[in-house]
């Protein structure tokens, strides 16, 4: 067996100005209360949860170019880096609970501080690779990835609310799994970049099994490396994840999202796990939302070793009752 953190970290980012609906801020409120830290703890972590944190909202924030609440996002994303860092310095396995996408570029961001050589796997219906040119929307959370690729440096505009980040991922090592809504910009994007993606009908076609083992070929194989699972809950087929912004149908079955995370968890390299856009204002009622979010807390305990096969402690021969 592969062997295991001691200490999972769960961070709260209660956001949503990365796009325009309300109610996607109230994510890791209903995914804690769907039992994410019992849940986690009873895999044998010591669970330490750092709530949430508290994102100063700026009045003023005119949109620059189309993008929304550039300000808002920048600065909330700031703040989220430096937390991340300072969870991955002080050596825990990370959960980042969101809140709308556009926090990945705070998350990735401070992972990547601590570990530059991390790989990014992103499990999204989307691509959320727009820059502020391709964007159709404006919506932030459709661009994190962009602020990231060091290969679209020269296509990104200087955005109020974000001169502290700069470019730090190369296109070779991110992998998606789940797209099924690319826009043409994006497109071209990920052609261009030569980047490594499954979409559905590639999964459809290959098997979840092959996908995750060319995921690893192409991330891994060169050299054994941090792991940040940038996992949006859209990704699953909307009858799954109906409490959700942009839900799109044809998505991953439950069988091959916890595949996913379990193959994550084998290979031993978890570092970092966001889990986004869980909206609980979206849902028609409240047992799509209590579906929603408990999806989240099994795909997150899946990531940190949750077996379906289930498990046992070893056996301490000393231990008197034995
Ligand atoms: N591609 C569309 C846009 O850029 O507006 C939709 C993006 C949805 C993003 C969701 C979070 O993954
Ligand atoms: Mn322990
Ligand atoms: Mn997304
Ligand atoms: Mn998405």
């Amino acid at each position: 067996r592969q062997s295991r953190a001691q200490s999972v970290a769960v961070l709260g980012a209660p956001f949503s100005r990365g796009q325009k609906r309300g109610g996607v801020e109230h994510g890791p409120k209903v995914i804690r209360d769907a039992g994410l830290i019992d849940r986690l703890s009873g895999l044998d972590y010591s669970v330490h949860d750092f709530g949430d944190l508290n994102f100063r909202h700026l009045e003023k924030d005119e949109p620059y170019m189309d993008v929304k609440f550039p300000r808002n996002v920048g600065g909330a994303n700031k703040m989220l880096s430096s937390a991340v860092s300072r969870a991955i310095g002080a050596g825990h396995t990370l959960i980042m609970l969101g809140g709308d996408h556009s926090l990945a570029i705070g998350s990735v961001s401070g992972h990547a501080q601590q570990c530059p050589d991390l790989c990014l796997i992103w499990v999204d219906a989307h691509a959320d690779v727009n820059t502020p040119m391709t964007s159709p929307s404006g919506n932030l959370h459709g661009q994190p990835v962009a602020f990231m690729l060091k290969e679209l440096q020269d296509k990104m505009p200087d955005i109020p609310g974000f001169s502290w980040t700069k470019p730090f991922l190369s296109s070779r090592d991110l992998v998606y799994i789940g797209l099924r809504d690319v826009d043409p910009g994006e497109h071209h994007i990920l052609k261009n970049l030569g980047i490594q993606y499954f979409t559905m009908r590639d999964i459809d076609r290959l098997g979840i099994q092959r996908v995750m083992e060319v995921t690893f070929d192409h991330l891994l194989s060169r050299k054994q490396r941090p792991i940040h699972l940038s996992f949006d809950i859209d990704a699953f087929d909307p009858s799954l994840a109906p409490a959700t912004g942009t839900p799109v149908n044809g998505g991953l079955t439950y069988r091959e999202g916890i595949y996913i995370t379990e193959e994550i968890h084998n290979t031993g390299l978890l570092s970092v796990m966001d889990l986004v856009e869980v909206n609980p204002v979206l849902g028609a009622n409240p047992e799509a939302v209590e579906a929603t979010a408990s999806l989240a807390v099994d795909v997150i305990a899946s990531a940190l070793g949750q077996t379906r096969e289930g498990a046992h402690v070893s056996i301490r021969t000393q231990t008197p009752h034995l």
